[in-house]
C-alpha cells in the first residue's frame, strides 16, 4: 500500500503500532487511540494522533477521509470481559459500529480485528471459518458481533469489510499485565525468576502467531478482491500452555518453577487454525514458528 490515507484505531497499541510502523513511510497515517493501554512511545513520529475514544462516533470525524481503516482498538482480555461485560460491549461492539459507519461515510475499505474466540470450544479442529459460533465469554460474543456486522455492512451498504479472526498474537510491545497475553506474562515471570503461573492443568492449547505475520495478513486484507469474507490468522500449529511454560523457561535459561493455579472460567480448551481459506483468499502464509518467534522476542528484550 502506498500513497493512501490510512486510519488505524488502537494505533498506539500492540497490533496497531506495528501496522503504523509498516505503513508510515509510504502513506499518510492517522492513529485514533484513547491511550487506555496504548503508549505514545509505541508510535513513529510521522503519524498524526487523534486522542479520542472509539465509543464516541464524532472521534472519527477528526480524521480526513481515509482510503483504508485498520480497526484494532478493543478491550482484548477475555477475563476482563467477564468482569466488565458492559464495557467490553461498548468498546468492542459500539466502537466497531462507529468504525463501520465511518467507513461507509467516506467509502473506505475496513480491515477489522475479529477473533477465534467467536468459535468457543470448536467441534472441528483445525477450525475452518465455517465452524459454528458458540462463544464462551462476553469478549467472544462481542467479537462475533463485530464479525457479523462486518459481513452485513458489506452486504447491505457495499462497505469493503474484511474481518481477520486472530488466533493468539505475541511479539514485541505486548505488555505484561493482569489482562495481557500469556506469552508476555510467562516471559516476564521467567526473566524475573518468578513462578510461571499455568492456569489449570495446562493441557489447553493455543495457536500462537507472531505479530509480523499478523501485519502481513492485514496488508493482504487491505488489497484482496475477496471482501465481505472472514479469514483465520494463525500458524496452523498448536501448543499446550504447559509446554509453552517449559519452552519459555528453556529459551530464557530461567530458574523459575512452573506452578499450577485454578483454571480460568470461560477458557477455551483447544484452539488451532485451519488456514486454507486465508491462503487462497488472502495469499497469507505464516513465516515464523513459535520457536523462532520466541527466540526473536527474547533477543529483543
Ligand atoms: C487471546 C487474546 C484475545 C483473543 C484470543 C483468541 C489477549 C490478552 N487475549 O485470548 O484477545 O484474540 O486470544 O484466541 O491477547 N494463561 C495461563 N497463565 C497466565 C495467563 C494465561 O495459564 O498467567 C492461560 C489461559 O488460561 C489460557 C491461555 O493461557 O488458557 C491463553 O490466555 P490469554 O489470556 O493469553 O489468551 P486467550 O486465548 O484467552
Amino acid at each position: 500500500i502506498h500513497g493512501k490515507t490510512v486510519l488505524i484505531t488502537g494505533g498506539a497499541g500492540f497490533v496497531g503500532s506495528h501496522l503504523a510502523d509498516a505503513l508510515v513511510e509510504q502513506n499518510d497515517v492517522y492513529v485514533l487511540d484513547n491511550f487506555s493501554t496504548g503508549k505514545r512511545s509505541n508510535l513513529p513520529n510521522e503519524v498524526t494522533v487523534i486522542d479520542d475514544d472509539i465509543r464516541n462516533a464524532n472521534a472519527f470525524d477528526q480524521c480526513p477521509p481515509a482510503d483504508i481503516i485498520f480497526h484494532e482498538a478493543a478491550l482484548v482480555s477475555v477475563p476482563q470481559s467477564i468482569e466488565e461485560p458492559e464495557r467490553s460491549n461498548a468498546v468492542n461492539v459500539t466502537g466497531t459500529i462507529n468504525a463501520l459507519e465511518y467507513a461507509r461515510d467516506v467509502d473506505a475499505r475496513i480491515v477489522l480485528a475479529s477473533s477465534t474466540a467467536i468459535y468457543g470450544d470448536a467441534e472441528e479442529i483445525p477450525t475452518p471459518e465455517s465452524e459454528s459460533k458458540k462463544p464462551s465469554s462476553p469478549y467472544g460474543i462481542d467479537k462475533m458481533c463485530l464479525d457479523h456486522h462486518a459481513r452485513v455492512y458489506s452486504n447491505l451498504y457495499d462497505v469493503e469489510a474484511v474481518p481477520l479472526r486472530y488466533f493468539n498474537i505475541y511479539g514485541p510491545r505486548q505488555t505484561a499485565g493482569d489482562y495481557s497475553g500469556v506469552i508476555s506474562i510467562f516471559l516476564k515471570q521467567a526473566l524475573n525468576n518468578e513462578p510461571i503461573t499455568v492456569h489449570g492443568d495446562g493441557s489447553q492449547t493455543r495457536d500462537f502467531v507472531h505479530i509480523d505475520d499478523v501485519v502481513q495478513a492485514n496488508l493482504k486484507a487491505a488489497t484482496t478482491e475477496h471482501v465481505g469474507e472472514a479469514y483465520n490468522v494463525g500458524t496452523g500449529s498448536e501448543v499446550s500452555i504447559r509446554e509453552l511454560a517449559e519452552t519459555i523457561r528453556d529459551v530464557t535459561d530461567s530458574d523459575s518453577e512452573i506452578v499450577h493455579t485454578e483454571g480460568r472460567t470461560g477458557d477455551i480448551d483447544r484452539s488451532l487454525a485451519d488456514l486454507s481459506k486465508a491462503r487462497t483468499g488472502l495469499g497469507y502464509e505464516p513465516t515464523l514458528s513459535l520457536e523462532e518467534g520466541l527466540k526473536a522476542l527474547v533477543e529483543h528484550k
